[in-house]
């Protein structure tokens, strides 16, 4: 039997999925999971796939897994995130050796990945912690995959990686992040703003099925020739997709219209706006999103509530050729808001932990693979080619210019959306971000003179240098 060039642990969706991908590409891969049925059924697809030419060999034994691999070793876990991912470092290192490689494709918690690089250090095993986007699909024919960790230990691996990343007129979709948890951290942040653009696109949505009175079909068209324009992204394709959806249960009409609305999640989302609090940064947009997902979730109390509080009497008439436009101008100026969110967080996080973040190259390798791609990426790239110290997104000229050339249709839209009684928190996160961003001069004086008034928390004054209090109170 030939030795192995790396090792994959965990065949749930995305293990399985990459471990074909990587034996597509002509690497040779062992494949272990703490079930054997997921073993067997790997196997099974890579005979069935591969027509018996994917250089793919299935473990049940983990020793018999790890020494089928050629040394120094590298093994990647997918695995569930959290304590499993601890519980197989512990089955892994058992029959790991120094200069050995771990790297954990999961969507882990930075701190998570710091902790077990550091313990794997003193076993002399290396430790990468790597997000990969793009669900099943970018998995099984090419994801973006973000790794962060020491780059000696990335760049014996890149090659098999570079290979297996979605592929893009500006290269593979990966590259090396930092070092410490940076590749977890960048992909939390990709998910946060697949978070803004899913609620996003909810909203734009909402605004032409209530206001507008589109139906699926209708939808579908509006979605398909936004695809062709500016907004085109993985995000409004699949969108058009489900509106084209027939129920196929009896009930009749399309899936969409039979799914409850209550959304689902797993953490990523929620980390990015903890983080961004703990460093002041400014993710409206986001926060908006994950906001929208918890109002979902009490779905009996919104019940209750909608036969208590009232709406607005007015019945608010549009042009609906008028609004779609006005809607697509809204969604593209909220989303390069969003993305500037994200984008400052990352500088943010990268000056504390001293990563030295390249924020032009993130956004090359989220062109492709990843849930967040899209044709737009490479602008927020150019942008930072232009200027790798630019401030925001939003004073970039090009995006400024996008932005003010929007403003009348993104304001119409907001509106519109208050006067009609309905919710666009991210739209209009994004619009008061805008605003905010723009000002020279902001309120934050009153704010200052309150908790001057009542904490004696001093102020400086715009007139002179120093500190001042004022006894408000004569
Ligand atoms: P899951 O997150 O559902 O994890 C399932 C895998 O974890 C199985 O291989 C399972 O083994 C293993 N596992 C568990 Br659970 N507990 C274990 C333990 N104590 N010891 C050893 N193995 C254990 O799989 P996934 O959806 O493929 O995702 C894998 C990682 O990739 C996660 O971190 C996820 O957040 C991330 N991710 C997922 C997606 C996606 O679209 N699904 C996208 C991007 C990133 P078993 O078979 O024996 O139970």
């Amino acid at each position: 039997m030939t030795q192995s060039q790396i090792g994959l642990a965990g065949l749930a969706v995305m293990g399985q999925n990459l471990a074909l991908n990587i034996a597509e590409k002509g690497f040779p891969i062992s494949v272990w999971n703490r079930s054997p049925a997921k073993v067997d059924a790997t196997v099974a697809r890579a005979e069935e796939e591969g027509k018996g030419d994917y250089p793919l060999q299935g473990f049940h034994d983990v020793a018999e897994f790890v020494q089928s691999i050629k040394k120094p070793r590298c093994v990647i876990m997918l695995i569930k995130a959290g304590k499993p991912v601890d519980a197989t470092i512990e089955v892994l290192s058992a029959h790991l050796e120094e200069g050995d490689m771990i790297i954990d494709g999961g969507n882990e918690w930075f701190p998570n990945t710091e902790r077990r690089a550091a313990a794997a250090k003193e076993r002399g095993i290396e430790y990468i912690g790597m997000g990969v986007s793009g669900g099943e699909e970018g998995a099984r024919h090419g994801p973006s995959m973000m790794p962060g960790g020491p780059r000696e230990a990335w760049d014996r691996v890149a090659p098999i990686f570079e290979k297996v990343a979605a592929q893009t007129d500006s290269g593979p979709c990966v590259t090396y992040i930092g070092p410490g948890g940076a590749g977890n951290y960048v992909k939390m942040i990709h998910n946060g703003i697949e978070y803004g653009d899913m609620q996003l696109i909810s909203e734009a949505y909402e605004l032409l099925k209530t206001l507008g009175g589109l139906g699926n079909e209708e939808l579908q068209a509006v979605f398909e020739e936004w695809n062709g324009g500016e907004l085109e992204s993985f995000l409004i394709e699949i969108t058009a997709q489900i509106f084209a959806r027939k129920d196929d249960q009896g009930a009749g009409g399309h899936v969409v219209d039979h799914i409850l609305d209550k959304t689902g999640m797993k953490g990523t989302g929620r980390w990015t706006i903890q983080e961004a609090a703990g460093k002041s940064v400014p993710v409206g947009t986001i926060a908006a999103a994950l906001d929208g997902r918890f109002l979902s979730g009490v779905k009996e109390e919104r019940i209750a509530a909608s036969k208590i509080l009232k709406g607005p009497e007015e019945t608010v008439e549009v042009d609906r050729a008028e609004l779609i436009k006005d809607v697509a101008n809204a969604l593209y100026a909220s989303k390069i808001c969003s993305y500037a969110q994200g984008m400052n967080l990352l500088r943010a996080a990268s000056g504390t932990y001293d990563w030295n973040l390249d924020l032009g190259s993130i956004s090359r390798i989220w062109k492709g693979g990843c849930i967040i791609r899209a044709a737009f990426l490479d602008r927020i790239k150019q942008a930072y080619d232009r200027d790798a110290n630019l401030a925001n997104l939003l004073v970039d000229p090009e995006f400024a210019a996008e932005l003010n050339a929007r403003q009348a249709s993104w304001r119409r839209v907001v509106q519109l959306a208050v006067r009609a009684g309905i919710a666009v928190p991210g739209i209009s996160a994004s619009l008061a971000y805008f605003d905010s961003y723009r000002q020279a001069r902001l309120p934050a004086n009153l704010v200052q003179a309150q908790r001057d008034l009542f904490g004696a928390h001093t102020y400086q004054r715009v007139d002179r240098e120093g500190v001042f209090h004022t006894d408000w109170v004569e």
